[in-house]
């Protein structure tokens, strides 16, 4: 039979399958292939054995999930304080890993300065994002989010306390999802949801997720992160060096049209930057160290290491970094 993994308890996997619910635990080959299962994965099962893995459509970490049709990263305007670097994070990360990706900025109630939400909104808009506004709480725009969210299976995410299961409890109508209140010294939400789930509920299919706040790129390099800041991209061609990392080089095309980017992205871009180079920096110490050893265990004479070798071994850091990830 085939199903999908909706819930994961220690060694339990929950299948759903046509409505009904088969608890499983994963079959030793498995095990054995060190195959991981994850909440959403599509899974042939058999008396209570999960036996192989459907190929996933897409996926991300941290936390992990398989086949989702949106990401809705979720920010609230005030209680935690709007934070677009982290919002960026959020959308940079899902375009890393290719995922269709909406913004719903949540607890409109307690913000009274509509000025500032039309020019996000325009900002993210512009970037191509669909926008809610909604405040659980009041229970307004939610009809317009239940209806994005049919047919779909989406996964919330967003920093701890913006009021995901607030928001979820208040779309599938029952109150079976435990909030928090945000802490009133830190002003930050306290990880109440701790576990990975999807709730299905009226041809929606919603992941609700514990609230994960930083989420390094320390997995791409400078190359690879600037393509995913389309705004930023665009104008990387007019840049004098090749090398250049937008940064303070001279004849920077970007820096020239900085006033053009939206509010906070460029400076997003500069402190996602200093992870990326670090991770450059982890992989060039690894690649040499790597030289070294293959040159000692191959005694004196060991041929230069070639330019393709190089890139192999590259690939395969960064493979292990992504495995570390996990
Ligand atoms: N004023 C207001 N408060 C809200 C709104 N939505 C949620 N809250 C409150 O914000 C607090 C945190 O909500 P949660 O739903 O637990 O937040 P979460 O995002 O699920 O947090 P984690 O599970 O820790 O990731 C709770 O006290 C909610 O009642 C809203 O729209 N307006
Ligand atoms: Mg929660
Ligand atoms: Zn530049």
């Amino acid at each position: 039979m085939q199903g999908q993994v909706f819930k994961i308890h220690s060694d339990f996997y929950y299948v759903n399958s046509n409505n009904t619910t088969y608890e499983c635990k994963l079959r030793e080959n498995i095990k054995k292939q060190k195959i991981d299962v994850w909440v959403g994965d599509n899974v042939e099962f058999e008396d209570g054995a999960i036996t192989s893995l459907v190929k996933r459509k897409n996926q991300i970490r941290r936390p992990h999930v398989a086949n989702i049709d949106t990401l809705l990263v979720v920010s609230a305007l005030k209680e935690p304080e709007l934070d677009l670097i982290q919002l960026n994070r959020y959308l940079i990360f899902a375009k890393y890993y290719n995922v269709q990706t909406a913004i719903c900025f949540n607890k409109e109630d307690l913000e009274e300065n509509l000025g500032f939400e039309k020019d996000i909104m325009k900002l993210y808009s512009d970037l191509g994002y669909d926008i809610f506004f909604t405040s659980a709480k009041e229970e307004t725009g939610i009809l317009p989010l239940r209806k994005y969210l049919k047919g779909k299976l989406t996964a919330f995410a967003g920093a701890s306390g913006v009021g995901k299961s607030t928001l979820i409890n208040v779309l599938t109508g029952e109150n079976l999802r435990k909030t928090n209140v945000v802490s009133d010294k830190t002003k930050r939400g306290t990880h109440t949801t701790r576990h990975v789930e999807i709730v299905e509920k009226d041809n929606m299919k919603i992941v609700d997720t514990p609230g994960f706040s930083q989420v390094p790129f320390d997995f791409l390099t400078p190359e690879e992160l600037v393509k995913l800041f389309d705004d930023i991209y665009v104008y990387t061609s007019g840049c004098k060096f090749s090398n250049c990392l937008h940064r303070n080089e001279v004849n920077c095309a970007v820096i020239e049209n900085k006033d053009k980017i939206g509010t906070l992205r460029y400076e997003s871009y500069l402190k996602f930057l200093e992870e990326a180079l670090e991770y450059r920096e982890k992989i060039k110490t690894i690649s040499i160290k790597k030289e070294a050893n293959f040159k000692e265990h191959q005694g004196k004479f060991a041929p230069k290491i070639s330019t393709k070798k190089r890139e192999d071994s590259r690939r395969k850091v960064k493979q292990t970094i992504l495995d570390e990830l996990n």
